[in-house]
């Protein structure tokens, strides 16, 4: 099921995928599996009301479910004989359960048909006894049957994500100190007006984005990475080693292009980890390479320009995230950290190699998909507080929001009310320009419906881009507008 999901989640064409990302939020992959699930238990039952009017048809639709199964994982990345051999083994299962269960519905027919056509002095106890256990011989296999799919689902999952024991082997991991300080939090960096995000977002509450429908499970003393492609060497690192090396902590806000105006798929976190620059010196690109083409276990892939990897801004293998390994879903045991760029061009989670090449020769995963080569994250603010459409009364209403311009920093920031002037906020100092800055502004306001608008200035003195753009192919603009009203 995971298989055809991440075929779907493949093929689907860019606004449907959109869209459910848009509906469900980061619950879209629990929403494809229930849909499944619901289109599963449908093509059963039409299976069994088939085979009920011809024998056999509906055992054709079990082979044709198991096929499209063994399909799908034969065009993943990562293909075992226990995934090839489970769909099969779903279909025939599946198809021997209807036939039981099409026998005893029979049982059920005739034993009824028995009862009224008997006018014997018995009938009105035998007849309908009889049809009570046909019918309880049904309803017990199928409710039976349905409970071991939905028990054996939550085992195979819980199973799954404890698998060889990563689980326990990431909770007593121990993580190096950094060789460097860590670059620290400036006092007054956080506002903390009440319902404002945390300066540093937790790991539990941190966006999650990826196509993978189940979570790799890596163990990282199999862990491997390599460098390969346009390089003098081929290098290969392994968990131990990257370990070993000078580990650098930076604070990182990465955020998503699939972000709207206002969305939350940002976050900022403290990253530990080795620049990647120093392992592509170890293999020296060859003149005229100008992309890293990073990949993960599962087949996911991003294109990163050489450049953005190999300049200072500390573009990391990131192996710690706020002061613990990284959590599984957010790529254990290493992935690429880069400021300034978009996560699907930049942020490989469960990463295993590092191909060096060209954008003339290599094209990322969501490359052919509707979105842009490059992703450089663009510059952008949004409001907290107060919440879109709520109320307050006259007098100064506190606003309070974020704004970032990874890798050039925030300048300025600057609010206005239906679009009058623009009002300057007060910026609290930056951790560094690779993070989110907050900031505040009291602003008067009279009664009635206002419109309250934020824009951002970086530290080169552009300015937010105000023309509203929609999410493809390189990240949305717009400035983020709020209503509120002023009750008198
Ligand atoms: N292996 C893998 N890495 C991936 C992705 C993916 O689909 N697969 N998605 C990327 C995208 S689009 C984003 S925005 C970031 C999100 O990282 P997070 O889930 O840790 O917040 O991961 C990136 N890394
Ligand atoms: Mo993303």
């Amino acid at each position: 099921m995971t298989a055809v999901g991440g075929v779907v989640i493949d093929v689907v064409p860019p606004v449907v995928k959109d869209w459910a990302v848009a509906l469900f939020g980061t619950a879209d992959k629990l929403a494809l599996l229930a849909g499944m699930a619901l289109v599963i238990a449908a093509l059963a039952a039409f299976a069994g009301v088939l085979e009920l009017r011809r024998r056999l048809a509906g055992a054709a639709v079990f082979a044709v479910f198991g096929l499209v199964g063994v399909a799908a994982v034969l065009t993943r990345a990562q293909v075992t004989v226990p995934a090839v051999a489970l769909p099969v083994l779903a279909a025939g299962i599946g198809g021997l359960l209807m036939q039981s269960l099409i026998a005893r519905l029979g049982a059920w027919r005739a034993s009824g048909r028995d009862g009224r056509r008997d006018a014997g002095p018995d009938a009105a106890t035998n007849g309908p006894d009889a049809a009570k256990n046909g019918r309880r011989g049904f309803l017990s296999l199928l409710g039976g049957s349905s409970g071991a799919v939905l028990v054996g689902g939550a085992v195979a999952t819980a199973w799954r994500g404890g698998a060889a024991g990563v689980n326990e082997l990431r909770r007593t991991l121990h993580l190096p100190a950094p060789r460097s300080q860590a670059v620290a939090i400036p006092p007054g960096a956080e506002i903390g007006l009440d319902g404002m995000q945390p300066l540093v977002t937790p790991n539990p509450d941190f966006y999650r984005i990826d196509t993978a429908l189940s979570v790799p499970v890596l163990d990282p003393r199999e862990w491997t990475l390599k460098v390969t492609g346009m390089v003098e060497r081929e290098v290969e690192l392994d968990f131990e080693a990257l370990q070993a090396k000078p580990l650098l902590e930076r604070y990182v806000t990465i955020a998503c292009v699939s972000n709207e105006v206002g969305g939350d798929l940002i976050g900022n976190a403290l990253w530990l980890g080795w620049p990647v620059r120093e392992l592509l010196a170890m293999a020296r690109p060859l003149p005229g390479a100008d992309m890293v083409l990073s990949r993960s276990s599962d087949g996911w892939t991003a294109s990163t320009p050489l450049e953005v990897l190999t300049d200072h801004r500390d573009a990391l293998l990131a192996i710690g995230m706020n002061g613990e390994p990284l959590p599984l879903e957010h790529g254990f045991p290493v992935r690429m950290i880069v400021p300034g760029l978009y996560g699907y061009v930049s942020a490989t989670k469960w990463l295993t190699e590092l191909k060096v090449t060209r954008f003339a020769d290599d094209v990322a995963y969501w490359t052919p998909r509707g979105w842009s080569e490059r992703g450089p994250i663009k510059i952008s603010s949004r409001i907290d507080v107060p919440r879109d459409g709520r109320s307050g009364r006259p007098g100064a209403l506190m606003f309070g929001g974020v704004a970032w311009a990874q890798h050039t920093g925030i300048g300025k920031v600057e609010l206005r009310v239906d679009r009058g002037d623009w009002q300057q906020a007060e910026l609290a100092p930056g951790i560094s320009v690779d993070t989110w800055y907050q900031w505040k502004l009291g602003i008067n306001l009279q009664p009635g419906r206002h419109e309250v608008q934020v824009r951002a200035t970086d530290l080169n003195g552009r300015v937010q881009t105000e023309e509203r753009r929609s999410v493809a192919p390189d990240g949305a603009t717009g400035f983020h507008t709020i209503r509120v009203d002023v009750n008198p």
